[in-house]
């Protein structure tokens, strides 16, 4: 079919102005064509705008996402405020659904058994039944971006079609143009594309009526992902956690790694270096405050692409140019940056947060907010409840702002190197109330592995279903592996064994709690054991060893209180956070046990580890004669 042809058709019906089709005509790409006129003729949109790079293109969808109602301004120039859907507490658009995202697996491919899968023929015929006509009576934006720095050899391109102007606009916000990008690709069909549509709206501002038939499908065949009835950035943004599934796949398929990580640079006071590392956290535990520490540089706060490069170090750069964050608890004291940046003018885009009188609050912002207002749920007071009677909170603990990273003052000034920037070391971490100390360094590269395999969490308000329950999540991508878990843990030791400087490896926890259940570290602790890290890498520190890893020393811990934060850190503090709690251990080394063994071909690297740890681990017990081991108990007298 001579799908220009056709396209030029739509110019003919009046979908599609003679300056946008130009604009298509201009890619010579015919594999663009086709996802074109395949997808506009299925979900019937009224009429398509082609967004290129131009000034222009871009202020059209910021007017179109207010002219919507999609969008509303706000008091401080260049912000706006989004809401998604919303029923109860537990059945909204506020979150990723990850129970009606699902990997189309052909006939008898592989099944990751920790994600949603369905035939591929019949989860194409479902998603595609429910798009038929999706668009009706509606604006389609085609848009354009590049995953990554422009010119890099770590970039991927990325097409997206959607109807909603506050995806578009997003995007915009989070990601680099890739229009002109586009042109280079000499008529390849080496891109990923998403197709989204909001689905019929209802109310105003406007959401997703029916979000039971919200669907997120990834095909991995295609290089793409049918997304359906939802709004909300992470189920409705092709590029960020729908494009994430399809690199995993493309990265494990080659010699290169896609991970949920930040990217920092870590400076350490007095020194004169900036260090960078990468790291992974489950959602909502800490991973954009750690890369937004004061005093450090921030490159990315939440999906990086790894290469090993010519220095011999693996390089990482951010495929994203902004921070869809948490907002939540963002305050002057724990999070200076972020809220300077969030309450001054600047283009940002709040999402699901209380709005009174063009002002904006949040949870945790450390300023009392009004009893009344408009928020996620309509028309709010504090008295308010959903039809299941639980209270609803001022904002969304899963509330969100967007931002450009160029806006902050700490962003690091190689955000956009081709090149990416040189790994020294990666931080793994969860939401652990009981088990591991706050940082501990791995033996080596494979147990650095492990430390990233055995990362478990308590569940957070990021996923929509019950809080607080601990669930395991290896390198904090379990929700996003669509190969399988053997196969993934095999390419990272393949990897890092190639690299002339391996990273090092740390595990971090930032929620240790004591016996009364309270957090044993304030907030900002964490850049005290970023800074340790910072300095094993550079050979700053000496440190104890002991089964499960090496710990700090007391004395190095005290000076880095002393000169990061100005607290002093006494002893009995370092004890009761650093000791070794056995039990707590092994009773998660068997909950790992358990989740391997549910996998096939888990590498022989991570059972030795595990099977020598508990080993370890068990003398230790019998040999100090005690549960808890001190990390002073490790230091010869
Ligand atoms: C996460 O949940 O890991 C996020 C936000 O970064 S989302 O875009 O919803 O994935
Ligand atoms: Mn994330």
């Amino acid at each position: 079919m001579d799908y220009l042809k056709e396209i030029e058709g739509l110019v003919i019906k009046g979908i599609l102005t003679e300056p946008d089709f130009e604009k298509l005509n201009a890619l010579n790409n015919q594999y663009v064509l086709h996802i074109i006129h395949q997808f506009v003729d299925l979900c019937k949109p009224s009429k398509l705008t082609v967004i290129s790079d131009s000034e222009k293109d871009i202020m059209y969808v910021r007017q179109k996402a207010i002219e919507k109602h999609e969008e509303s301004k706000l008091n401080i120039n260049g912000h706006t405020v989004h809401f998604d859907g919303f029923i109860t507490m537990s059945n909204h658009d506020q979150a990723r659904d990850k129970g009606n995202t699902k990997i189309l697996i052909p006939k008898g491919g592989y099944k990751p058994p920790a994600l949603n899968t369905v035939d591929r023929d019949e989860g194409l015929l479902e998603v595609l039944k429910i798009m038929e006509g999706c668009m009706k009576g509606n604006e389609c934006i085609i848009r354009f971006f590049c995953l990554g720095p422009k010119n890099s050899k770590f970039s991927i391109l990325s097409l997206q079609l959607t109807d909603s102007l506050y995806v578009a606009h997003s995007e915009d916000l989070l990601y680099r143009a890739g229009y002109e990008e586009f042109k280079k690709l000499n008529n390849s069909d080496n891109f990923f594309y998403f197709i989204h549509s909001a689905g019929e709206l209802i109310g105003d501002p406007p959401v997703t009526k029916n979000l039971k038939d919200r669907r997120i499908y990834v095909d991995l065949k295609e290089s793409r992902v049918l997304s359906v009835n939802n709004q909300y950035a992470g189920n409705s943004l092709g590029l960020k956690k729908l494009a994430l599934r399809l690199a995993i796949h493309k990265a494990n398929n080659e010699d290169w790694l896609t991970e949920h990580y930040f990217i920092m640079g870590v400076c350490p006071k007095g020194k004169n270096r900036v260090t960078y590392f990468a790291g992974a956290y489950p959602s909502a535990c800490g991973k954009t405050s750690t890369a937004m520490l004061p005093g450090q540089q921030v490159v990315g706060d939440d999906i990086a692409y790894l290469r090993s490069w010519d220095d011999g170090f693996a390089h990482a750069v951010n495929i994203e140019r902004g921070i869809f964050g948490i907002i939540k608890d963002v305050n002057p004291i724990d999070d200076p940056v972020i809220y300077e940046a969030l309450t001054t003018p600047r283009e940002t885009i709040f999402s699901n947060i209380l709005i009174k009188d063009g002002e904006s609050y949040w949870l945790g912002m450390g300023k009392d907010a009004p009893n009344e207002g408009f928020n996620f749920s309509g028309n709010w007071n504090d008295k308010k409840t959903d039809e299941n009677g639980n209270s609803i909170p001022l904002a969304h603990p899963n509330a969100r702002y967007t931002i450009r990273l160029s806006e902050l003052s700490n962003t690091d000034n190689r955000l956009e190197d081709p090149e990416g920037v040189p790994l020294h070391g990666i931080f793994y971490g969860g939401r652990d109330s009981n088990t591991m100390p706050p940082v501990i360094e791995s033996l080596n590269w494979e147990h650095g592995i492990f430390l990233g395999a055995t990362i478990e969490s308590e569940t957070t308000s990021a996923t929509i279903g019950t809080e607080g329950v601990r669930k395991s999540s290896p390198m904090a991508n379990l929700d996003f592996l669509v190969v399988p878990l053997g196969k993934y843990l095999n390419n990272h030791e393949k990897f890092g064994n190639q690299l002339k400087h391996c990273p090092k490896v740390f595990s971090t926890n930032y929620f240790l709690k004591g016996e009364k259940g309270k957090y044993l570290n304030g907030i900002l602790d964490k850049k005290v054991w970023i800074i340790w890290a910072e300095g094993r890498t550079q050979g700053d520190f000496e440190a104890i060893k002991t089964p499960i890893g090496y710990l700090p020393l007391y004395k190095d811990l005290k000076n880095l209180f002393e000169l990061e934060l100005g607290k002093s850190y006494s002893e009995t503090d370092y004890i009761e956070q650093f000791s070794i709690r056995i039990k707590n251990i092994l009773a998660k080394f068997d909950r790992m046990e358990t989740m391997f063994k549910a996998e096939k071909d888990i590498p022989e690297f991570i059972w030795t580890i595990l099977n020598k740890q508990k080993t370890d681990l068990i003398k230790l017990k019998n040999d100090k004669g005690k549960d808890v081991i001190f990390p002073n108990d490790f230091i010869k007298k």
